[in-house]
């Protein structure tokens, strides 16, 4: 792998794209479980600072970049239109692809690796713990407001640059097979987490059969909803731009909203050690129904208004085998920081499996409720 702190290489790659005025410098950002980030600052004619921001493709994870980019440039060309016939700020409400010197759309560097930029988009916050309930509902509404602005995307112009991404028996097969590979050597310390997942086999294979059915739609989804791929608008306090759009691709409106809950309706952290602080709040996942019903409602057909419970909780299952399948397979994907933080977030996500278990029927009560309202 390259070296990313190797400054004379990332000139190289600054250099590749057009210059936004005088190059000032870079600095990292820690942010995601997998890519590399850097903001890159040009002085603009003006006397202001320019900022961009540069990252490296993880084609570890992302092995179809070519896809990958061409799914997000039109999806963002897409998404400037219908932010400005909505009289909005497309330099502001979406992200927007900078091509290279030579007009693609991103860098291959002599590593091999790839690199793109983007527009920073100034004056804004994300969310990592949600502290209240506005910001959650905001949430919603740009997570539902996407969905909705994409409904008439041209669907079958998109790759499925990560094939079978939230397909839960495909996830629950490979960490099955984490667990008889045990690369790890790891699997006596995770026993009872197996045996957890396990106990839900049945459950991986609910939304998956409706799709094979034809009982719910694919959709043009995000697939990565986390509460800190909002960005908030320092002034007004409101939800502006969805990012991080690597896994843009058809999929089901279901893991979209379930991922969102699983991450931002946690009364804890992703990767809480502490079991007793994880937990449901139902005041949080009513805040992000109502967001997210408020803005995409209309376009969802009531068999999916009907599964949005229990699409919390088979993501935030699907998730935990995810980290517990990496933790067996010795920490290949997702980034850590500690020896077993795959396992401390994978026991999160089960506590928190656990919890919507028992609030199930007041989490499709809440539903009922808000549906009403449309
Ligand atoms: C990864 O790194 P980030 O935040 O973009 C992962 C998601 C997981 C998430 C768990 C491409 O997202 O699917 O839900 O970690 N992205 C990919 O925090 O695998
Ligand atoms: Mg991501």
């Amino acid at each position: 792998m390259a070296s990313i702190t190797n400054s004379t290489n990332l000139i190289t790659i600054i250099n590749a794209f057009p210059a936004f005025g005088e190059y000032k410098g870079y600095r990292p950002i820690v942010e995601g479980h997998i890519n590399d980030t850097f903001i890159v600052e040009y002085g603009t004619a003006e006397g202001g600072t320019l900022r961009c921001l540069l990252q490296r493709i993880n084609t570890n994870v992302f092995k179809k970049p070519v896809e990958l980019m061409e799914n997000i440039v039109g999806v963002t060309a897409f998404l400037r239109n219908k932010i400005k016939e909505n009289g909005g700020d497309p330099d502001r409400e979406t992200l927007t692809v900078y091509p290279t010197k030579t007009g693609r759309k991103f860098f291959v560097d002599e590593d091999g690796s790839c690199w793109r930029l983007y527009n920073y988009v100034e004056d804004t916050y994300t969310v990592n713990e949600i502290s209240g309930t506005a910001d959650f509902k905001a949430a919603g509404e740009a997570f539902g407001g996407f969905q909705n602005l994409l409904a008439d995307y041209p669907i079958d112009t998109l790759f499925e640059t990560i094939p079978h991404f939230h397909d839960t028996p495909s996830r629950f097969a490979d960490f099955e097979a984490a667990v008889a590979a045990n690369v790890s050597g790891r699997a006596h310390n995770a026993q009872p987490e197996i045996e957890f997942c396990r106990a839900r086999k049945a459950d991986c294979s609910v939304v998956t059969d409706l799709i094979a059915r034809g009982e719910i739609p694919i959709r043009v989804t995000h697939n990565d909803t986390k509460l800190n791929n909002v960005l908030f608008d320092n002034a007004t306090r409101k939800a502006l731009c969805v990012v991080d759009l690597d896994t843009v691709m058809p999929g089901s409106a279901l893991y979209d909203f379930g991922d969102s809950i699983r991450f931002g309706a946690n009364t804890a952290a992703e990767d809480e050690k502490d079991l007793t602080k994880v937990s449901l709040s139902l005041d949080y996942f009513r805040a992000f129904v109502e967001g997210y019903l408020a803005a995409a409602g209309k376009s969802l057909t009531e068999k999916e208004i009907d599964l949005l419970p229990f699409s919390g909780k088979l993501l935030t299952l699907e998730c935990g085998m995810r980290f517990l399948g990496d933790y067996l397979n010795g920490d290949t994907y997702f980034k850590i920081d500690y020896p077993d933080h795959n396992l401390v977030r994978a026991r999160t996500q089960f506590k928190l499996v656990e919890d919507m278990e028992k609030k199930m029927d007041e989490m499709n009560a809440v539903v009922d409720e808000v549906r009403k309202t449309l």
